[in-house]
C-alpha cells in the first residue's frame, strides 16, 4: 500500500502489451516515480522495454474518473452516487431482460492488455441478465486464426523462438509489438547466430525485417499469393516429410492435390517477391530442424485474413514443424479465453468462465460466432436495424469500441440507438462519452490484477499482482461493481454467503468442502460462483487482494483439467488440495508462479481431433484458394494508396496512455510515406497531408520513410484520443484511425476488419487543422 514516500521496491507488471512483463516500482504519494524490471518474474525474467517507464501516465491521467456518471438529455454528464447508479442500472437492465430477453444485451470487453481479473466477475452479471452474446477486441484480430486452429487442431499454439533454428514473422513486427517473452533479446540472439535464420514477410522494412536473413517484401495485401506459392514450392519440390505425415496428420492428399496446381512463378510475381528468394526461404524452412512461425495483424487485419491463417499453418505443418523444441507447440492455459475448436473437437472445450452458450451465429447478420464472440465489425449492424432480434443494450467493460472498432461514426450512432449502455472504465473515454452510465473502476494498480494471456511453452506462468495504491476515492473494483449489480438484481445474497464465510475463517480446506456442499444444494452458488467467492473468501484475503478470490475457482478448474502440467509444476496429488496449494502460492508470490510445466509431447495430447491427428484439409477455404488464380487485389483509381491504419510504433500503447505527452522523443502520429511518393505529392517531412478514404478524412504530418514501398502509407494505432487535460482543454493528437475505416471491409468467414489495406487518397494541404468527416 502507498505511503507518502516509499523507497521500497514493490512488484507489479506492465500493462501495455500482452506480455505483462514483471516490474518493480517505487511510489511517492499517488505517483509511480521509479520503475525497473523484476528479475524474479517467472516469464519476463528481468526483461523490459522502454514503454514500461511511462506507467504513471496511466495511473495519474487527468481524465480518470472518480464518480459514477449519468448522461443527461443534452449529452452532458452528472455525477451520481454509487447506490443510485447501481439501483438504476439494475432496474433498467432487468426491464430490458423481461421485455426482450437477455439475448438483446451485448457484453463487450472484459479486460485490455493486462487487467483481466475484473472480467471473471462479469460472468456473474452475464448470467444474472441472461446475456447470450459477447464480443471483444479478439473478434477483430484473432477469430479467423482461432477458427482455422479449431479445424486443424482444436487447441491454441504458441511459438518457441528461444529454441528455434528458423523464426518466421508473418505480418508481425515483434521488435515494436513484442508478442513473445523477451522478444528483443531473442531476436538479437537469433540475428547473431550464423546457424539460425529470421524470415520476415512484411511489405515494410521494419526493425524486425532489418534483422532478417530473408525479407519477403510482399506488396501490401498479397500474402495469400506469397503463402500459396510457398506451400506449392514445398509440395512441388518434394519437401514434404511423408513418414511424419503418416504418423501425425490427415487430409494431406487433398491439400497436396490443390497445391500441385498452383503456378509458383505467377504468384511470386503477383506478390512482388523474387521467385528465387521465395524458393530459398521456403527451402530454409523445409530443411531446418525447427521452425516457429508467428502471424499477426499484418495478415489478420487484411484481405484473406482467415485464408492467410490457414496457409501459414500449412507452411509449418506440411514441413513437419510441430510438437518439438523450437517449433510451435500447444500451451497450457490457466483460464481458457478461447472457445476455438468447438466445431471439430472430440470434446467441445468447456467455457472456463461458464458463460452461457450463445447461438452459433449472431442474431441479426447471422455472422459466425468464433471463440464465443460475435465479430466486432457487425456490432453496428446488429443494433441499427428494425430487426426484432436486434441488440437493445450494451454492457462495456475495459474497452473503448467507439475508438478501437471500425467506423467510429457508426459505433457512436449505434451506442446512442441503444435503450441502455453502461461503461466500466478508469477514464472518460470516447466510448464513455456516448454511454448512458459510466462507472469508475479503480485502476490496475489499485487492486489485485492479472492477465490471462498466459501462452508460454513449456513452462507457463501466472502473476497475481498486488496493489500499489489505495483505491482512488469514488472508484470501485470490478469485483465490487459486479457483486453489487447481481445483488441488486436479486440473483444472489446473504443466504448464499453465511455458511461459506464461516468456513473461510477456518481455512481453504473447510472452505472447499463447504463450497462443494453448498453449491450442490443451492444453484445460486454455482451460478454466481465468482461473486460468491468474492463475498465469502474475499474478506479473508490480504488487504487489497479481495478481487483475487475468483482465482480460487479457476485454480480448482485448472488443476482438474490439466493434472499433469500442474503436477510437474509442483501442484500434484489430490486435485482439491493441489488447487488450494496453487491458489496459496499465487496469492503469496508477488512476482508470479509457474503453474504449468509440460513436455513438448503434450502438444500432441492437446490435438483434440480424432486420433490426435492434425487435419490439413479445410474444404470451406478451397473456393478462396481457387479465387487467387484470378490475379492480385484490385486497385481503385480514386483511392490509389494502400493505407495501413494501425501500425505499432514507439509512440503507441493502444489507449492505455491517453495523455500524448507520455511520448517524449521522436515523431508522434505521423503518416509514413516513401520519399518517392512524397516527392510526387510535392511534400517534404513535416508537411501536412489530408488522407481521404471511402469513409472519411483526416490530416496528418508527413514522415519520410525508406521502409515503405511506393503506394503504401501507414498511420499508428491508438492515437487521436480526445483527452481532457488537467486544465480542462480537450486535446486530440494524432489521427483517430477508425474515423477512416468501414465496417463492411471484413473477412467473409471471421468478419475481421481489413485495417491494413484501406484504399486512400492523399493530398498536400497548407494547414495542420485536423478534420474528420
Ligand atoms: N508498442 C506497442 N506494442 C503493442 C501494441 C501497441 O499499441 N503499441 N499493441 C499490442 C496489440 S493489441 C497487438 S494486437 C499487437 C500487434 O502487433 P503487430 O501485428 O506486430 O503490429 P502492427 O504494427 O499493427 O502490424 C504488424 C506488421 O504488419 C505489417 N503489414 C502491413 N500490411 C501488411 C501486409 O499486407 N502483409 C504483411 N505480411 N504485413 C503487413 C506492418 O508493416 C507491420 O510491420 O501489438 C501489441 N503490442
Ligand atoms: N484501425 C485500427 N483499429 C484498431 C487497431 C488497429 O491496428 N487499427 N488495433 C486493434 C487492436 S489489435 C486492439 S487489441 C484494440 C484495442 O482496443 P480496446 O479493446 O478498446 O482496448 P484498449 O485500447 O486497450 O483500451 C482499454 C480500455 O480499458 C480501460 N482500462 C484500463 N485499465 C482499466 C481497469 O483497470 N479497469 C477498467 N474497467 N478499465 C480499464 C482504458 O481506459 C481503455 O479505455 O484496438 C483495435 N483497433
Ligand atoms: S510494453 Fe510489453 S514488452 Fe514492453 S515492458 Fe510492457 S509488457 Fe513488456
Ligand atoms: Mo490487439
Amino acid at each position: 500500500m502507498s505511503s507518502p514516500e516509499s523507497t521500497e521496491w514493490k512488484k507489479t507488471a506492465c500493462i501495455i502489451c500482452a506480455l505483462n512483463c514483471g516490474l518493480e516500482v517505487q511510489t511517492k504519494g499517488p505517483r509511480i516515480i521509479r520503475i525497473r524490471a523484476d528479475k524474479e518474474h517467472p516469464i519476463s525474467h528481468g526483461y523490459l522495454c522502454e514503454k514500461a517507464q511511462r506507467m504513471d501516465y496511466y495511473q495519474n491521467g487527468a481524465d480518470r474518473l472518480s464518480s459514477p456518471m449519468r448522461r443527461r438529455a443534452d449529452g452532458s454528464y452528472e455525477a451520481i452516487d454509487w447506490d443510485t447508479a447501481i439501483g438504476e442500472i439494475a432496474e433498467k437492465f432487468a426491464a430490458i431482460k423481461s421485455k426482450y430477453g437477455g439475448e438483446s444485451i451485448l457484453y463487450y470487453g472484459g479486460g485490455s492488455q493486462g487487467n483481466h481479473l475484473g472480467g471473471t466477475y462479469a460472468d456473474s452479471t452475464i448470467k444474472a441478465l441472461g446475456i447470450q452474446y459477447r464480443s471483444n477486441a479478439l473478434a477483430q484480430e484473432k477469430t479467423g486464426e482461432a477458427w482455422v486452429q479449431g479445424k486443424m487442431m482444436g487447441s491454441g499454439v504458441h511459438c518457441d523462438f528461444e529454441h528455434a533454428e528458423v523464426a518466421v514473422f508473418l505480418g508481425k513486427n515483434p521488435w515494436q509489438s513484442h508478442g513473445f517473452a523477451r522478444s528483443r533479446v531473442i531476436l538479437r540472439d537469433m540475428q547473431k547466430d550464423p546457424n539460425r535464420f529470421i524470415i520476415v514477410i512484411d511489405p515494410c522494412k521494419t526493425e524486425t525485417a532489418e534483422m532478417a536473413d530473408y525479407h519477403l517484401a510482399v506488396k501490401p495485401g498479397t500474402d495469400a499469393w506469397c503463402l500459396a506459392a510457398m506451400t506449392a514450392i514445398i509440395v512441388q519440390e518434394g519437401l514434404v516429410p511423408m513418414a511424419w505425415h503418416e504418423e501425425h496428420t490427415t487430409g494431406l492428399n487433398d491439400i497436396v492435390a490443390v497445391l500441385r496446381r498452383i503456378p509458383v512463378s505467377r504468384y511470386a510475381q503477383i506478390c512482388g517477391v523474387d521467385e528465387a528468394l521465395l524458393r530459398s526461404a521456403t527451402r530454409c524452412i523445409a530443411q531446418a530442424k525447427s521452425v516457429s512461425m508467428l502471424e499477426d495483424l499484418g495478415v489478420q487485419m487484411n484481405i484473406h485474413s482467415t485464408l492467410n491463417s490457414y496457409l501459414n499453418r500449412l507452411v509449418w505443418l506440411l514441413t513437419g514443424h510441430y510438437g518439438r523444441p523450437g517449433t510451435n507447440n500447444a500451451f497450457v492455459p490457466f483460464l481458457n479465453l478461447s472457445h476455438s475448436g468447438r466445431d471439430q473437437a472430440k470434446k467441445a472445450p468447456k467455457s472456463a468462465t461458464g458463460v452461457p452458450k450463445a447461438g452459433r451465429t449472431s442474431p441479426v447478420t447471422g455472422s459466425k460466432i468464433i471463440m464465443g464472440l460475435i465479430p466486432c465489425n457487425v456490432i453496428p449492424e446488429e443494433i441499427l436495424t428494425d430487426h426484432p432480434k436486434r441488440l437493445r443494450a450494451m454492457f462495456i467493460e475495459s474497452s473503448n469500441p467507439v475508438h478501437s472498432l471500425a467506423d467510429s461514426q457508426k459505433m457512436r450512432e449505434a451506442l446512442r440507438a441503444l435503450e441502455l449502455s453502461v461503461v466500466i472504465d478508469v477514464a472518460m473515454t470516447e466510448t464513455a462519452q456516448q454511454a448512458d452510465y459510466v462507472l469508475p473502476a479503480s485502476s490496475a494498480f489499485e487492486k489485485a490484477e492479472a492477465t490471462f494471456f498466459n501462452i508460454e511453452v513449456p513452462k507457463n506462468g501466472f502473476h497475481l499482482r498486488q496493489p500499489l495504491f489505495e483505491q482512488r476515492k469514488g472508484t470501485l473494483t470490478e469485483a465490487e461493481i459486479h457483486a453489487r449489480l447481481v445483488e441488486a438484481l436479486g440473483a444472489v445474497g446473504p443466504a448464499q454467503y453465511g455458511l461459506l464465510r464461516k468456513a473461510a475463517r477456518w481455512g481453504l480446506l473447510p472452505y472447499a468442502l463447504a463450497f462443494g456442499w453448498k453449491s450442490m444444494r443451492d444453484k445460486r452458488v454455482a451460478r454466481n460462483a465468482p461473486v460468491v467467492l468474492y463475498r465469502t473468501l474475499g474478506p479473508y484475503m490480504p488487504k487489497g487482494m479481495e478481487a483475487g478470490a475468483s482465482l480460487w475457482g479457476i485454480c480448482q478448474m485448472y488443476v482438474r483439467q490439466q493434472p499433469q502440467a500442474a503436477a510437474r509444476a509442483g501442484f500434484g496429488g489430490h486435485s482439491l488440495l493441489a488447487a488450494n496449494r496453487l491458489f496459496k502460492a499465487i496469492v503469496g508470490s508477488p512476482s508470479g508462479v509457474v503453474y504449468a510445466d509440460t513436455e513438448y509431447s503434450h502438444s500432441w495430447k492437446a490435438v483434440r481431433l480424432p486420433g490426435q491427428r492434425i487435419n490439413l484439409w479445410i474444404p470451406e477455404l478451397l473456393p478462396e484458394i481457387e479465387k487467387l488464380a484470378q490475379g492480385g487485389p484490385a486497385v481503385d483509381a480514386q483511392y490509389p494508396f494502400v493505407l495501413s491504419a494501425g501500425e505499432r510504433r514507439t509512440e503507441t500503447s493502444n489507449t492505455t496512455f491517453r495523455d500524448s505527452t507520455w511520448h517524449k522523443k521522436g515523431p508522434f502520429g505521423t503518416l509514413r510515406i516513401s520519399p518517392q511518393d512524397a516527392a510526387e505529392l510535392g511534400c517534404q517531412a513535416g508537411d501536412w497531408v489530408r488522407v481521404t478514404t471511402r469513409r472519411g478524412s483526416a490530416d496528418a504530418e508527413v514522415e519520410l520513410s525508406e521502409a515503405l514501398q511506393s503506394g503504401h502509407v501507414s498511420l499508428p494505432n491508438g492515437l487521436g484520443l480526445d483527452y481532457r487535460r488537467a486544465d480542462g482543454v480537450v486535446e486530440r493528437k494524432g489521427v483517430s484511425l477508425n474515423e477512416l475505416t468501414g465496417v463492411m471491409e471484413r473477412d467473409p468467414i471471421a468478419g475481421t476488419p481489413w485495417h491494413k489495406r484501406v484504399p486512400a487518397r492523399i493530398e498536400r494541404i497548407p494547414t495542420s487543422a485536423p478534420v474528420t468527416a
